[in-house]
């Protein structure tokens, strides 16, 4: 049986589909592995199951020439913690599982507009200190979510579902910038460039995949171009947006607020960020469901499965 390792708890139901197939050693600390534990798996394991955090840099493979491990089996869509060039030298394939998070994820997106821009999270908190006054006609007006529009930067898997939701949930008109052109079975406006679709927009969403090309793609730039009532929305990866920048357009009103699962030093979140009434701040939430955490789990084995058995993993990373 091939050796394989967790690299952090996982649901019951693939635990036990992974103990059927491999023989199974699962880590129970829940933070990153550090250099010297992404080096000792390499050697000691067939197969890795790693997830967000286990940064996989160029480092840790540097001295590890076809190791043992054969393949990275990432938990989750976004690999940027993972130096695939870097792994793919050293003779190992990395995966991932795309299409088991897209609909969750798309679904924390909106969860994130409609408490931005209703004053969700403020509200709960008015309630539970007990300042609520009551109800009256001008009390905490927000906007409103339906039939306004929404900017989504990056059409991929995640941006159309956000954006079918958006359409046929809200009646929003949807607007989207993107490297290369879609097929949308519903209208959808392609703008040229990001500036232009960030004039255009009531809700700003980042959906794009980090990578080198996309790191503070959302910067000073984009904010100045942005409506002072619209809102930023990121359940991407942190550093796509230049959180500082963020910081200065909303200290000084430029946009009407944030909703984040995602920040450039995570756990850390900046303290301005924290203190600001309107902005939604979200524990990278993207796809917290048991079900979907399953579905990602099956996935992540079956990339291990077949890697394992000379077969090509269904989600190589290319
Ligand atoms: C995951 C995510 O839960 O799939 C991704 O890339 O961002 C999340 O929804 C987490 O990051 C594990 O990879």
């Amino acid at each position: 049986m091939k050796r394989v390792y967790l690299t952090r708890p996982l649901p019951n139901a693939v635990v036990e589909k992974a103990r059927e197939y491999f023989e199974v050693e699962i880590r129970t600390e829940t933070v990153p592995l550090k250099i010297g534990q992404m080096r000792a798996a390499l050697a000691l394991y067939d197969g890795v199951l790693p997830t967000l955090g286990d940064t996989f840099s160029a480092e840790v493979f540097r001295d590890a020439d076809q190791p043992r491990c054969k393949v990275l089996a990432n938990f989750g869509v976004g690999y940027n913690h993972i130096d695939v060039q870097a792994a793919q030298n050293a003779g190992v394939m990395v995966t991932n599982t795309p299409g088991a998070v897209t609909d969750a994820t798309a679904d924390l997106a909106l969860t994130l507009m409609l408490m931005c821009a209703r004053r969700a999270g403020e509200g709960d908190r008015l309630v539970r200190s007990g300042q609520w006054e009551g109800w009256n006609p001008t009390q905490m007006l927000g906007q409103h979510v339906s039939g306004s529009t929404v900017g989504i930067v990056g059409m991929g898997r995640i941006g159309q579902a956000v954006a079918r939701r958006c359409h046929f949930g809200f009646g929003m008109q949807v607007k989207y910038f993107t490297r290369s052109a879609k097929e949308m079975d519903f209208p959808a406006t392609r703008v040229d460039e990001l500036t232009e679709l960030a004039e255009q927009v009531d809700f700003l969403v980042v959906t794009v995949p980090a990578e080198k090309e996309t790191r503070h793609l959302i910067g000073a730039e984009v904010f100045q171009a942005m409506k002072p009532q619209a809102y930023l929305i990121n359940v991407a990866r942190g550093d796509i947006v230049q959180e500082k920048a963020l910081i200065s357009a909303l200290e000084k009103g430029r946009i009407a607020g944030a909703g984040l699962d995602v920040y450039e030093r995570e756990p850390i979140v900046p303290d301005a960020l924290k203190a600001m009434e309107n902005v939604t701040l979200l524990p990278h939430l993207g796809t917290a469901a048991l079900d979907v955490r399953e579905e990602m789990g099956l996935m992540a084995l079956e990339n291990l499965r077949a890697a394992l058995s000379g077969d090509v993993p269904p989600n190589l990373i290319a």
